[in-house]
């Protein structure tokens, strides 16, 4: 089939939309037409040429939701009609990682997905030159029409609204996972988020689920203020005003009874190693726990003097906030339609997409928090 897609032809460069080649699901591959998209930091980094495992030409996008059309042979978990929402990490439930109940990082196909081909080593779009294009995360959502493994798509209730919905496939769940699944942050905790962005906004709100009684936030750019204070944030700390925003947090963490100060927790959603650094020393002596969410850039090396964590820090990652897609993203989605998250609020854009490019702008320019691309 023909479908409409935003396509990476090189790095630093906008994206072009153009009508392109899909070729229809293979054994164990479902067909989805994506009804909205989110445009996350991380599409910005890949299309930036920061990724090191970027290619070009390529369909980028992982923050999406949409509709199976067609199943190809084999597939039983979803039949066409089903609402779905694509998975970058998906769940196989059968490789050592899925059975080992220590990780969401399932490996049944990562290789070919870092790679940018479908598990059978081939890609199923191509210009109407003919010219290969490379799937993105194993999602390309920034296709109107787009190819998955089945073990990569989560379904969904079908009265969940797509266009708000979609931000789940990434930054709902990266920042609410992170606090529930990787730092498992318990009630009264106080904790640092680093970014107050599309993910440390969900970092935020995971947060006061959780019940954490102080939540800091530190950016550069003072107008994410408000939103983060909606949101849960208790302080807010720019960086660009104080003399050490580490000692800031320390400060503001002590207590009459508690001299040393430190955040229990602390989360990193910028991908800058400066400040990854500065969220690991500002956590508390003895349990502090960092956990970084951000994605550095090819080259970036994390450093800290060994002492942090000999005085027991513990400084951790996680991608998609540790969640087993097919399992966890269907609930995250009821929470949403029962009222217990929040989601309209942070998306602030909406566009088309032959307005896809404006999204970019609007996250360079610091004025969004989602732009979703709605089909
Ligand atoms: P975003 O652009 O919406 O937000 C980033 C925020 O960080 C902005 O508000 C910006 O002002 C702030 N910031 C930048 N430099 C800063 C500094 N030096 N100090 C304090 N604040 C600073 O991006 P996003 O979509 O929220 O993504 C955040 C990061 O998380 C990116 O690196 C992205 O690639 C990564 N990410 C990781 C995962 C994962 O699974 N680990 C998932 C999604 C996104
Ligand atoms: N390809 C990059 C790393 C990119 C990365 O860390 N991706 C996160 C998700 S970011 C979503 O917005 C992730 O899931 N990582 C785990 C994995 O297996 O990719 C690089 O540095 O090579
Ligand atoms: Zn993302």
């Amino acid at each position: 089939m023909r479908t409409k897609a935003a396509v990476a032809l090189e790095a630093g460069k906008p994206l072009e939309i153009m009508e392109v080649n899909l070729d229809g699901p293979r054994a164990g591959e479902v067909l989805v037409e994506v009804k909205a998209t989110g445009i996350c930091h991380t599409d910005e980094f890949t299309l930036s040429g920061g990724d090191p495992e970027g290619l070009f030409p390529s369909i980028l996008g992982h923050e999406g939701a949409g509709v199976v059309l067609e199943v190809g042979e084999g597939v039983t978990s979803v039949k066409p009609g089903d609402h779905v929402i694509p998975l970058y990490t998906p769940e196989c439930r059968a490789c050592p990682s899925c059975l080992s109940q220590k990780t969401n990082l399932c490996t049944a196909i990562r290789s070919t997905q870092g790679q940018g081909v479908m598990p059978d080593g081939t890609s199923r779009f191509s210009t109407l030159d003919g010219e290969t294009l490379h799937h993105y995360m194993g999602c390309s959502t920034f296709s109107n029409h787009t190819v998955l493994p089945e073990i990569a798509v989560a379904k969904i209730r079908e009265d969940a609204p797509f266009d708000k919905v979609c931000y789940i496939g990434c930054g709902v769940t990266t920042g609410i996972g992170a606090v529930i699944n990787t730092a498992k942050v318990e009630i009264g905790a106080k904790a640092a988020v680093f970014g107050l962005g599309g993910i440390g906004l969900n970092v935020i709100q995971g947060l006061r689920m959780a019940g954490a009684d102080m939540i800091i936030g530190v950016d550069i750019n003072p107008d994410k203020k408000a939103k983060a204070e909606y949101f849960g944030m208790t302080h807010f700390v720019n960086p660009n005003e104080v003399e050490n925003v580490t000692q800031e947090i320390v400060e503001l963490t002590k207590t009459r009874a508690d001299r040393i100060g430190g955040a229990d927790y602390s989360f990193d959603c910028t991908g800058n190693v400066e400040v990854m650094r500065a969220a690991l020393e500002c956590t508390h002596r003895g349990w502090g726990e960092s956990v970084i969410i951000g994605v550095a850039p090819a080259g970036a090396e994390i450093s800290t003097r060994p002492f942090q964590l000999v005085t027991g820090r513990v400084w951790k990652g996680t991608a998609f906030g540790g969640a087993r897609g097919r399992t966890d993203v269907p609930q995250i989605v009821e929470w949403y339609m029962d009222g217990k998250i929040e989601i309209d609020p942070m998306i602030t854009h909406r566009l088309s997409l032959d307005e896809i490019n404006k999204g970019f702008d609007l996250m360079h320019a610091g004025e969004s928090i989602r732009s979703v691309v709605v089909y």
